[in-house]
């Protein structure tokens, strides 16, 4: 694919905590944290020493016959196996024992106790494995939301999506390759809740999704003990060039009461970002009771309006209470429901 704007994410070597806040986070960009102390896991966590720690407690996990993962379509089967069977087969390329075909790929993101409640916690699900691993302190112990482990196949390449928390995702075995997009380029992404409908990003099929060129790339390899800061909102998708180990941790940036209470994954949109789009529904909905030529000439002045009110790139910024005056009659899409 020629056109789309490549861009390399930036590496820091060494930060502390007081530079991460001052210098990067508040860019809210992505940024490649190298030299970090991650603790004993950079040397300890091969395949042998997981399958042996780890013991027999079940994950769930996901499995397919090919290494491009589609939530969208659900190319993958949910199993269950101990953890230590998993990680062999995770590490292997091709199986004796197997679901699906011999060469099958394998996907855990870890889970909490009660998956429908509780977040992923490494202290609680994998304590002996947990003390292998040092968090990055870079947040208020109150703001920690989850951690959770990410073991792939060689090969494994997962669907472009964004979570609403801030996240540091640490590579600790394997090397993986991480694609990601602003999420001022939503609209070129294609998206189907959470995640783009543009599977292949590296040879996309542009008759289908034209508009993905203008979609920025951003793009970084990640190395054994390097820590990716990807911010809440920036689309990621991964591409283990290894067997691959990791842990990223979730943490709460906006006020606890922001978030989805019921929201053990920690990609359920802010409450109030929910409540917005169930109210766009509804007036959509209500478009519905004109012609067809009406509704294109009021979703046109909606979108207008949206565009005008809330794009930080459009003149939104400078527009006066005169400009949204003129342009709604009532202010009730400033205040869903
Ligand atoms: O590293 C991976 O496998 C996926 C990471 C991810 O999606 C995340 O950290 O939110």
């Amino acid at each position: 694919m020629e056109l789309q704007e490549t861009v390399t994410v930036p590496t820091f070597t060494d930060l502390d905590e007081d530079a991460f806040l001052r210098d990067i986070y508040p860019q809210r960009r992505p940024a490649v944290l190298r030299g970090m102390d991650l603790g004993p896991c950079l040397e300890k966590w091969t395949a042998e020493y997981l399958t042996e720690k780890g013991g027999d407690k079940e994950v769930k996990i996901h499995v397919s016959t090919v290494p491009q993962m589609d939530f969208l379509h659900k190319n993958f089967a949910y199993k269950t196996l101990p953890f230590k069977e998993f990680v062999k087969r995770a590490s292997e390329k091709t199986h004796c024992d197997y679901f699906l075909c011999k060469d099958e790929s394998y996907y855990l993101r870890s889970l909490g106790e009660d998956v429908r409640k509780e977040p992923a916690d490494l202290s609680k699900q994998f304590p002996d494995l947990a003390a292998d691993f040092h968090i990055p302190e870079f947040f208020a112990p109150d703001q920690f939301f989850s951690s959770v482990f990410r073991i792939s196949s060689c090969g494994l390449q997962l669907w472009t999506h964004y979570d609403v928390m801030d996240n540091l995702l640490a590579q600790v075995t394997g090397t993986k390759r991480v694609v990601l997009y602003s999420p001022q380029d939503a609209l070129h992404l294609y998206l189907s809740g959470d995640k783009s409908e543009v599977l292949d990003i590296d040879s996309p099929d542009l008759t289908r999704f034209p508009e993905f060129v203008k979609a920025k790339r951003y793009e970084c390899v990640l190395e054994p003990g390097d820590v990716l800061f990807i911010p809440a909102l920036w689309f990621h998708n991964t591409l283990a060039l290894h067997f691959g180990v990791g842990v990223n941790v979730f943490w709460r940036h906006l006020p606890a009461d922001s978030y989805d209470k019921k929201d053990p994954y920690g990609n359920k949109d802010p409450v109030a970002a929910a409540r917005a789009l169930q109210a766009l529904e509804r007036a959509l909905h209500t478009l519905d009771e004109l012609p067809a030529d009406y509704r294109d000439f009021y979703g046109r002045r909606m979108i207008q309006r949206i565009q005008k009110r809330t794009c930080s790139d459009s003149q939104s910024t400078t527009s006066t209470q005169q400009d949204s005056d003129r342009t709604s009659p009532s202010n009730h899409f400033t205040k869903p429901g």
